[in-house]
C-alpha cells in the first residue's frame, strides 16, 4: 500500500520513517509531499491538533485519491496556559528562525520555576473515507530546561528535558529520541492499526 505523509516538515519526515522502519512495516510504502512535487499551502485552521491534522490529512486525502495521514503537534508549557500549543510553529512568528520561538519561550518562563511542559503529537488517518478519520495520539511529559543544548532534532527539542532523563531532546539521538517520544506513541498506534487492517 501506499501511503501520504501530508507534511512539510522534514524533520518530522526523517523520525517516521525511521520509525516505520525499526517495527519493520512491510507493504506500506511513505510517500511524501516532496517526492510528489505538492507545493500548495494548506492553511491551518483548526482549533485542535485533531482538525489540523485532520484538515491536512483530507486535503492531500482529496488531492491525490490515495490513503494518507498527517502529524499536529507542539509543545504545551503548563504555567503558560499551555502555550505554545497548536501555534508551536508560528510561536514568534510565521517563517521566522527556529531559535526565535526558542528564545520567546524561554523569555516568557524567565521568573517561573514550575517548568512542567508536554509534547503532544495527533496523528490523523484517512484510509478510504473522508467521513471516518482515525486519531492516534501520544505525549511527551517533561520540562522546560534553563539553556538551550543539542543539535539534534527540531524545533524546541534543545529546550526540552523528558521525565527521568538529565539531557534535552536535542542531546538524545535520533533512534534515542524515537523510544520516548509523542510521534512515536502516535506512529506505534498508527503502525499497530495498519497491521491489523491490512493483514
Ligand atoms: P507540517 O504541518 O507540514 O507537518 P509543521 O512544522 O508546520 O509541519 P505543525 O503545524 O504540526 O507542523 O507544528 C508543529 C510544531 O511543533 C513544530 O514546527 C515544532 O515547532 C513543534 N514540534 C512538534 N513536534 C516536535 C518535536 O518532536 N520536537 C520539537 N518540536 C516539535
Amino acid at each position: 500500500m501506499e501511503l501520504i505523509f501530508a507534511s512539510k516538515n522534514k524533520d518530522k519526515i526523517k523520525e517516521i520513517r525511521e520509525l516505520f522502519k525499526s517495527f519493520n512495516v512491510k507493504n506500506t510504502k511513505i510517500l511524501t509531499l516532496e517526492e510528489l512535487k505538492f507545493s500548495q499551502f494548506i492553511e491551518e485552521s483548526g482549533n485542535s491538533y485533531e482538525e489540523n491534522a485532520y484538515i491536512k490529512a483530507k486535503y492531500i486525502y482529496e488531492y491525490y485519491k490515495k490513503p494518507s495521514f498527517a502529524d499536529d503537534s507542539g509543545l504545551e508549557v503548563y504555567k503558560l496556559n499551555n502555550k505554545p500549543g497548536i501555534f508551536s510553529s508560528t510561536f514568534a512568528g510565521i517563517n521566522v528562525s527556529n531559535y526565535l520561538h526558542i528564545n520567546k519561550l524561554l523569555s516568557e518562563l524567565k521568573d517561573i520555576n514550575d517548568r512542567k511542559a508536554k509534547f503532544v503529537c495527533v496523528i490523523c488517518l484517512i484510509l478510504s473515507n473522508i467521513n471516518e478519520p482515525i486519531f492516534f495520539r501520544g505525549e511527551l511529559e517533561g520540562e522546560i530546561s534553563y539553556k538551550i543544548k543539542g543539535n539534534n532534532g527540531f524545533g524546541y527539542d534543545p529546550i526540552f528535558i523528558p521525565n527521568g532523563y538529565d539531557k534535552t531532546l536535542a542531546e538524545l539521538t535520533l533512534v534515542e529520541k524515537n523510544k520516548i517520544s509523542h510521534r512515536a506513541i502516535a506512529v506505534k498506534k498508527l503502525i499497530n492499526y495498519l497491521t491489523k487492517k491490512l493483514n
